[in-house]
């Protein structure tokens, strides 16, 4: 029997991923996509499929984790037999700007996705995207025993999250998990993130539009995975036979310096020349270090990572660079 999957997030980076994973693996996908007035399915162009194709297993549905009534609705309509709840306002920067509302939609809409699983009478698995955040200013090595200490609205939203998946699997037996998981970059990662933004301006800077790319702290120390292997890691959690939360990480540690360095070096550029501090990018309060301790997923699960650091670097620098020619030669055919 095909099996059903429920995904908030999926227009996201991880989103777009897992839904390929599981399409992949004969699921029937479900995914929740907020109206927007510009298109946000662009992650998901390679898997469209035709809304008239009777045979399409992808499905999106308008939502927002705002919206609890709507989610009981799809929850019963649809009946997954897995959830996968990544959706998140995910910037922690921004969520100094927006406390209350990112409080609202990464923290108390995971209590209201779980009300939303009892309301329904859906006997779903469902995984929530915990974060390396959550351990905020508790040194590393950070794995599932070590004390949290968030520092950003985004982290203690993220922890309100943490706690209500627990008490809810506690409570009520429901299969609910959180996969803790640190850094994961990819191609698809948002451009205002670090690397991202770092590896498009490199792009830019080598190809003559950009001379200077300004960022905050560059002492901070981070474990930067690559982002289609993490979602491996959140549909084992759920094929796990007992609901358990996970760390995922490279255990590597690597500067936001050293990320800048890697990707400049690739591109056959020296960073001093063009990287400029501003201010602006700090945050009010920073997390120093995240190095996380997968031993547990490694051994239960069966999961390692591959792709390194400078390994990921490389290859968001190479899609950068593709990114941007794609863009110049469709301008020129259509001036042509
Ligand atoms: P992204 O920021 O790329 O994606 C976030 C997703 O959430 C998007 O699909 C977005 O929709 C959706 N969303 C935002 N607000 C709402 C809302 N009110 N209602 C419904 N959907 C909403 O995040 P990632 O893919 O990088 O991360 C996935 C999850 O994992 C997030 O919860 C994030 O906090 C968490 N996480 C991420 C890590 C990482 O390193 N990437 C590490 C640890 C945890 P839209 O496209 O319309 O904006
Ligand atoms: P993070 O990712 O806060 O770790 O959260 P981000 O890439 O935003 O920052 C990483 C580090 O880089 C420093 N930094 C800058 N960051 C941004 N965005 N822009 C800059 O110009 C800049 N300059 C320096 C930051 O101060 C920080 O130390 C990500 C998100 O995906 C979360 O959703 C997720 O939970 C965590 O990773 C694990």
């Amino acid at each position: 029997m095909t099996s059903t999957a429920f995904l908030t997030g999926i227009t996201g980076q991880d989103g777009s991923y897992l839904a390929e994973l599981l399409l992949e693996k004969g699921y029937e996908v479900h995914g929740l996509i907020r109206r927007s007035s510009s298109f946000n399915t662009g992650r998901l162009d390679d898997v469209y499929e035709d809304p008239h194709d009777p045979d399409r297993r992808l499905f999106l549905h308008y939502g927002d984790l705002s919206d609890g009534v709507s989610l009981i609705n799809l929850l019963r309509d649809i009946n997954p037999d897995e959830i996968y709840n990544l959706g998140a306002q995910s910037h922690v920067r921004v969520s100094f700007d927006q406390p209350v509302f990112t409080g609202d939609v990464t923290g108390i809409a995971a209590m209201r996705l779980l009300e939303a699983v009892r309301a329904a009478g859906v006997g779903s698995r469902i995984y929530q995207a915990s974060s390396s955040e959550m351990f905020g200013a508790t040194p590393p090595p950070q794995d599932e025993l070590t004390p949290f200490y968030p520092r950003s609205p985004y982290g203690v939203a993220k922890l309100y999250a943490y706690w209500a998946t627990r008490n809810y699997r506690e409570a009520y037996g429901v299969f609910a998990v959180n996969g803790i998981l640190f850094n994961h970059e990819s191609p698809r990662r948002g451009e205002t993130f670090v690397t991202r933004k770092v590896t498009r301006a490199v792009a830019r800077i080598k190809a003559g539009m950009q001379k200077e790319l300004y960022l905050g702290n560059l002492d901070a120390v981070r474990d930067w995975g690559y982002a289609p292997e993490y979602v491996e890691a959140m549909w084992r959690m759920l094929q796990h036979p007992e609901p358990e939360d996970f760390v995922i990480a490279t255990n590597t540690a690597y500067t936001v310096r050293d990320f800048v360095e890697l990707a400049f070096e690739h591109a056959g550029l020296d960073w001093r020349e063009h990287v400029r501090y501003d201010p602006r990018y700090e945050r009010p309060t920073e997390v120093d270090a995240l190095i996380g301790d997968a031993t547990k997923a490694k051994t239960l699960l069966g999961w390692e990572p591959s792709v390194r650091t400078p390994e990921l670097a490389r290859i968001m620098v190479d899609a950068d660079i593709q990114l941007l020619d794609d863009e110049l030669a469709g301008r020129l055919v259509r001036i042509d």
